[in-house]
């Protein structure tokens, strides 16, 4: 008997993937056949996917295991050979990436809306990566938006619900299912680039360090590595378990949301080292005894220090970083005569450059660090960088940034968002903008001369494929910026978000605030931007 049906559907109009993937409420996830119109588009942009080799996983919110069983079912429908899962269908991004390209899968479906809130009246997103291990590049998910505008009837297994909660092997009809237990490959891989004999002694001379996991995927991921493998106390690991709801919380590692985590490392007997990571795992927040680090400062740190980590000595080809990021990394770059690449924002820019051997290192503002050891983003792996360096340099957090920003100067940076604007108004606060810069450059704006405005695009240097419309930019004559850009990964209304950076040589300087630093810019942004008077809103929703 044939256990293989297709099933008749009409398409549904707001499948355009955003920044990383599609994200919406999980209600609208939960309409008849929505699911499964994307995943089938999917397999159809790929031109079919018989014979081939799955990953499927996702970061354990509400929702998870119902589409783990639709896709599966749908895998197999489409001639999928073999798939992997995650054990109770568990996989952080990174650890998703590093078993597609470990067993030479066509791609894998990556379930998770990230750092946004879970549970039934939370957020869903489902996330195509390729066979390099990252995110689908814009042409593919053009594709996939243009086949599920098409789509007429989508292909699944009448079959019963499987059981992920065992590593084991079964069939499902002739597809060939491992469960696997992702943990263990990820801390080999993890072992394979830093020094964790270094890391040990560290926290056997008695270094103290808080890991929020946020009540999501990183929990036994960091567990694991941190605690029983590395020797951190007991209880280093702190929200560890995952939840379908993230315990009601806002999985996103800033110091807004992780709120937790700031209140222990800003107290009187705060810890050595305090770090975070978000829903999915790929994200991270670094912070000191009394200190936050930027990810644009850790990126470039992470880039300067890279020699005494083992598994990047004499490795750094190059440093990428997305446009709104700051110009940090740009300045290590300058100083090692390594390449430094500006792309858009989202990870999927960055595949290419990795791929073709240009970049090793990665990173955004958007605390997303990384290097070619996968093609995502990666939470836990710039924890264990940055331990690999405290584990060197014997010096505190602060001390490695304040010696960083005296060698290289200091780009003060901050982003300000503001969230769940409507969207007709969002679109008017950028259109006005959008207005104004034309007569901007040659004129005097925050006390500095504008140079040049524009609305930034990007040619691939690998495959140049063409990209536009990511963010407006204000560029001064001494290289500060400020950016407007609406985000494209939230699921109510349209989030603003604004980026802020100047250079600051002076050492004296350093020490104050970069909100106080960034006045006059802030300033500047909200007169020419009308946010307060279009939104009625007198304060950004985060600050970052
Ligand atoms: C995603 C992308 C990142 C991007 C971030 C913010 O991260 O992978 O590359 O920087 O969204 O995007 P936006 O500014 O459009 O909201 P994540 O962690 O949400 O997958």
């Amino acid at each position: 008997m044939c256990n293989k049906i297709s099933v008749s559907s009409n398409p549904f109009l707001d499948q355009r993937p955003g920044t990383s993937g599609l994200r919406k409420k999980v209600r609208i996830f939960q309409q008849a056949h929505y699911l499964e119109n994307f995943v089938q588009a999917v397999f159809d942009a790929l031109g079919g996917v018989s014979g081939e080799t799955l990953v499927l996983g996702g970061d354990g919110r509400y929702y998870n295991e119902t589409a783990i069983q639709v896709i599966l079912k749908m895998a197999a429908a489409n001639g999928i050979k073999k798939t992997w899962v995650g054990q109770n269908g568990i996989l952080s991004t990174p650890a998703a990436s590093h078993l597609i390209r470990k067993h030479q899968a066509i791609g894998g479906f990556i379930l998770s809306a990230s750092h946004n809130p879970g549970g039934p009246d939370g957020d869903f997103g489902v996330k195509f990566n390729m066979a390099n291990g990252g995110p689908a590049p814009e042409k593919i998910t053009e594709a996939v938006f243009l086949k599920s505008q098409q789509i007429s009837s989508y292909k699944t297994t009448v079959w019963n619900d499987c059981s992920f909660s065992n590593c084991a092997d079964f069939m499902l009809d002739e597809m060939s299912v491992e469960v696997i237990d992702a943990v263990s490959d990820y801390s080999d891989l993890m072992s394979s680039l830093f020094d964790f004999n270094a890391i040990r002694s560290l926290f056997s001379d008695g270094f103290s360090m808080v890991f929020d996991a946020m009540h999501a995927v990183t929990g036994p991921y960091a567990t694991e590595i941190l605690e029983n493998i590395l020797g951190a106390a007991k209880g280093t690991v702190i929200n560890g378990q995952p939840l379908a709801d993230f315990g009601g919380g806002h999985p996103d590692p800033n110091l807004t949301y992780a709120s937790d985590l700031v209140n222990i490392l800003f107290s009187e007997n705060a810890p050595d080292f305090g770090a975070a990571s978000d829903g999915d795992g790929d994200r991270n927040m670094i912070l000191g005894r009394r200190f936050f680090v930027t990810p644009s400062d850790s990126l470039a740190i992470l880039a300067a220090n890279a020699d005494v980590v083992p598994g990047y000595k004499g490795k750094i080809k190059g440093i990428a970083r997305s446009m709104p990021t700051s110009m940090a990394a740009d300045r290590v770059a300058e100083r090692k005569a390594i390449k430094c690449f500006e792309t858009p924002t989202g990870w999927k820019f960055f595949g290419n450059l990795m791929d073709a051997g240009q970049v090793t290192l990665c990173g955004e503002e958007s605390f997303g660090t990384g290097s070619d050891h996968v093609r995502e983003k990666d939470g836990l792996w710039a924890v264990l960088f940055w331990l690999n360096i405290l584990a060197v340099r014997k010096e505190s957090v602060e001390s490695i940034v304040r010696k960083h920003w005296a060698e290289y100067g200091r780009n003060v940076y901050s982003r300000h968002d503001y969230e769940e604007v409507d969207n007709a108004i969002a679109n008017k606060i950028m259109e006005n903008i959008r207005v104004k810069c034309t007569s901007l450059p040659g004129k005097q704006l925050a006390g500095r001369l504008v140079a040049a405005c524009d609305d930034f695009s990007y040619t691939d240097p690998v495959d140049g494929t063409f990209s536009s419309g990511h963010g407006l930019r204000i560029i001064f004559d001494d290289g500060s910026r400020i950016i407007f850009r609406l985000s494209g990964t939230g699921t109510k209304g349209a989030t603003v978000r604004i980026y802020l950076e100047l250079f600051e040589p002076d050492v004296a300087r350093h020490a104050l605030d970069a909100q106080e630093l960034l006045q006059t810019m802030i300033t500047a942004a909200n007169q020419l931007s009308e946010i307060p008077q279009l939104t009625g809103r007198n304060a950004p929703t985060v600050i970052t």
